[in-house]
């Protein structure tokens, strides 16, 4: 894969994950009332994570060349917030029930049930309110919200966890496997490419291109998570490994060789995409470095 320039991943992890984690970390607190409340929400979200979809709408941000002010770090970490709130829930004992998530006590554990549940409906609904506040103008803040209900609502990544915990047990097919995944995953790295090109005022022909690699990246993102939980060690994932034996995953439906293939092709298929625009992707193609291919 020689289009992939790794290093500029690495360079934008070193200049933005520090801004995007003193955004969350200081500016969190002010929007909550209660001690408790607070510290569960700051918990969870300050407990480390890769702050991939931030980081997606900020390199099409600069990919369009769009200033990078504190402002606009806020209002692409929101989205972090609202991933943050899907994994306190998923970890909950009548969902997955874990113990452990990012490598500390999932936040059930940490605190209580009734806390984590209160945690996430917080996270969730303080997402909207740092986009709603945003300096962008009315009609993209308007635009922005509707794409993020979409995305994390009840046509997108809550109806994906709904048909997954509906059909744990049961072996689904490729293509329900495949819209299982672009719901429950791909649809907020769906909103966090969407809002970039929102706020980048991009043309409908990048939208249609740039929204291609978006799902390509998403699916290939979580057949890359599923191979993990094969392949990888606690320590590494901050989780427990092969904690998917009895799931709808692509490594159960197809096996560890296959799902690499799959990987492979769906990694090639965002690159095409990629190379249909005229400007400058090299970023965007820098984030498939994310998966570590030397391994299989
Ligand atoms: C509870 C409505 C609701 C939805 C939960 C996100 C989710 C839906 C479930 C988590 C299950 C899971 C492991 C999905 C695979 C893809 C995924 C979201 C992995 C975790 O995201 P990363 O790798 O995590 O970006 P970090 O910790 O780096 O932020």
């Amino acid at each position: 894969m020689d289009q992939i320039n790794r290093e500029l991943l690495n360079q934008l992890e070193k200049d933005l994950v520090p801004q995007i984690n003193n955004v969350l970390k200081l500016e969190l607190p002010n929007y909550v009332s209660d001690d408790r409340l607070s510290n569960s929400m700051s918990y969870s979200v300050n407990a480390g994570g890769k702050r991939l979809r931030p980081l997606l709408t900020l390199a099409i941000l600069k990919t369009y060349n769009v200033n990078l002010t504190n402002e606009m770090i806020k209002l692409a970490s929101a989205i972090e917030l609202i991933h943050t709130y899907s994994l306190i829930h998923d970890d909950l004992p009548a969902m997955d029930n874990d113990d452990l998530r990012r490598g500390k006590p999932t936040n059930h554990k940490e605190f209580d049930e009734a806390t984590a549940i209160l945690a996430g409906d917080g996270l969730l609904t303080l997402a909207f309110e740092w986009v709603s506040e945003s300096n962008i103008g009315n009609e993209k803040i308007v635009k922005l919200i509707k794409q993020l209900s979409k995305s994390s609502g009840s046509n997108g990544m809550v109806a994906g966890q709904s048909i997954d915990v509906n059909n744990s047990g049961k072996k689904l097919t490729k293509q329900e496997l495949i819209k299982l995944h672009s719901l429950k995953t791909g649809e907020l790295i769906r909103y966090s490419v969407m809002a970039g090109l929102i706020i980048s005022e991009a043309s409908d022909n990048e939208i249609k291109f740039m929204m291609k690699f978006a799902d390509s990246f998403g699916l290939a993102f979580q057949i890359y998570d599923d191979i993990l939980d094969v392949v990888s060690n606690e320590k590494d994932l901050g989780k427990p490994v092969n904690d998917d034996a009895d799931k709808n995953t692509y490594v159960n439906l197809y096996g560890i060789k296959k799902s690499y293939e799959l990987l492979d092709n769906t990694i090639k298929d965002g690159l095409d995409s990629l190379n249909e625009l005229d400007i400058d992707t090299d970023l965007l193609k820098s984030f498939y470095s994310y998966f570590d291919l030397n391994g299989r």
